[in-house]
């Protein structure tokens, strides 16, 4: 039984590879994660010690505020700085008041880019995490995200062109 449980999870890994890890600030973070992820089960809110510098999606049960977010096509979101203490689980309400499609994830500055790069190797592509949304014109969202450590994390629309117009803002967890 657990040999096979083994096997299972590494066999899953290739595609949290690619889901997951790639948005994870640090690899050695984002492996112990997900291997803890598969012991565990799938209940993330369970995982007290898989702490992540940037956080990990917010049980809506203990969101203790909600920060209204503006995005528009100046590519600029409002307010695009934001203090949250270590710990805390923020509902994100977001909306776009502009004529072309935008989206928030959150992430590491660095993890954004290379999802940026991503994306305008494969624009168009479609995809759906729990740290993004993407909202068309005129529509409004909800992301629970929950800050785990001290530090900085940011935020950014990763439509191509988009982050290089300045579309990024940053969360300070104190
Ligand atoms: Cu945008």
């Amino acid at each position: 039984m657990k040999k096979t449980f083994t096997i299972l999870a590494f066999s899953l890994l290739p595609a949290f590879a690619i889901a997951a890890v790639d948005h994870s600030a640090h690899a050695m973070h984002g492996m112990q994660g997900h291997e803890m992820h598969g012991m565990q089960g799938h209940d993330m809110s369970t995982m007290t010690q898989a702490t992540s510098a940037v956080g990990q999606p917010g049980d809506p049960a203990n969101v203790s505020r909600t920060i209204e977010i503006i995005m528009d096509d100046n590519m600029r979101f409002t307010p695009s700085d934001i203090q949250v203490e270590a710990g805390e689980t923020v509902r994100f309400f977001i909306k776009n008041v502009g004529q072309v499609p935008h989206e928030m994830v959150i992430g590491s500055i660095e993890e954004l880019k290379a999802h940026a790069a991503e994306m305008l190797a494969a624009p168009g592509m479609e995809h759906e995490e729990p740290n993004m949304i993407t909202l068309q014109p005129g529509k409004v969202g909800g992301l629970v995200w929950q800050f785990d450590q001290p530090g900085k994390v940011d935020f950014a629309c990763l439509i191509p062109g988009h982050t290089e117009a300045g579309m990024v803002g940053k969360v300070e967890v104190i």
